[in-house]
């Protein structure tokens, strides 16, 4: 299988503010490192590094005002907002205070110096997966950052560019007519359905951590099912804490079922692994075992997929959360 890996992507590491206090961020550099070398150890996975996609690429998925902020920012020191936009106003603001709290959604997702090369290497290794599709039936894109809290015009969730969405926007170029996205992480993926919520070519579902009680918090309702001609074509599954490897299963089944009847040409999976028991910000019990049942299943429909690398923070264990999943889709 071909992994599409940032280079960059350590330059980009810093805090987060969680209610009012300053602590390490989950989301560090030690993560795809952990991943990679796990891979690696294994075998069957040959790693290659992405060419920049284009940045018009990257325009069709987020605001251009948004893309400016980050691709002008020039942070010196790591950035939070203080004061968010209490408006309904679509106004760009001047002042650098006012611009945070208009881009970033949160306190956990910090502007770093570097951060523009940085995110645009993150999305274009998932455009780079995308294009293996072409002559494989799976490829991986280990982005880092992730990607699917950002909206077309906020980061937040430790994520800027949403990878996963500008991999299908790419796809939906080249000419493909139906693409389904299903995320998978512990989060509801806010930024994806954000995007393509008006939009019925892009099916997206979500498994998730019912937000009445964990991050994003604001969305992933049963009841947010798209807009317009996109009515019908988001799909959410908020889930008590605790779920465990059965009942997971039992809710991803329903979740392939709907993506069956959808056809899609191709599969985006934005795969998290902060489903996992021992993972330390979360509260449901997937097994390592759990994600090669679930990879198993999903790799059962046959349709060409793309796996996008999103959270997962138990350092000691992530590695071989990836590989379980991963594994069934090794040809
Ligand atoms: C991609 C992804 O999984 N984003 C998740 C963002 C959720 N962040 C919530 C963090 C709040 C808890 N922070 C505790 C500090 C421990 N370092
Ligand atoms: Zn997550």
């Amino acid at each position: 299988m071909i992994v599409y890996y940032p280079e960059k992507h350590y330059k980009h590491a810093g805090f987060e503010l969680y209610n009012g206090e300053k602590t390490q961020s989950s989301e560090n550099p030690i993560r795809v490192e952990r991943i990679k070398s796990t891979l690696e150890n294994h075998g069957g996975f040959t790693f290659k590094t992405p060419a920049l996609c284009n940045k018009k690429l990257i325009l069709q998925t987020h605001e251009s005002s948004y893309i400016e902020y980050l691709v002008n920012g020039n942070w010196e020191e790591t950035a939070f907002p203080s004061v968010w936009n209490y408006t309904d106003k679509r106004q760009v603001p001047i002042h650098a205070i006012s611009q945070k709290g208009y881009f970033v959604f949160d306190t956990y997702t910090p502007l770093t110096k570097n951060l523009w090369e940085v995110v645009l290497e993150s999305a274009s290794c998932a455009v780079s997966a995308a294009d293996s599709l072409a002559f494989e039936p799976t490829s991986y894109a280990l982005c880092r950052p992730p990607g699917h809290h950002a909206t077309k015009s906020m980061a937040g969730g430790y994520c800027y560019v949403n990878n996963a969405a500008v991999a299908a926007n790419h796809l939906l170029n080249k000419g493909a007519k139906r693409i389904a996205i299903l995320d998978i992480d512990f989060h509801h993926s806010n930024g994806t359905q954000d995007i393509f919520y008006n939009s019925r070519h892009v099916l997206t579902v979500s498994i998730h951590a019912d937000p009445a009680r964990k991050f994003p918090y604001y969305s992933g309702y049963e009841d947010e099912k798209g807009i317009g001609e996109g009515f019908g074509y988001n799909i959410n599954y908020p889930l008590d804490k605790g779920v465990d490897d059965e009942k997971y299963l039992e809710v991803l089944s329903k979740a392939l079922l709907q993506i069956n009847q959808y056809k899609p040409e191709i599969l985006i999976i934005c795969a998290g692994f902060d489903t996992y028991k021992k993972d330390p910000i979360c509260d449901f019990s997937l097994t390592i075992k759990g994600f090669e049942r679930i990879g198993k299943l999903i790799s059962k429909l046959h349709i060409p997929t793309l796996v996008v690398q999103e959270g997962g923070y138990n350092l000691e264990d992530l590695g071989n959360c990836a590989l379980s999943f991963l594994k069934p889709f090794l040809r």
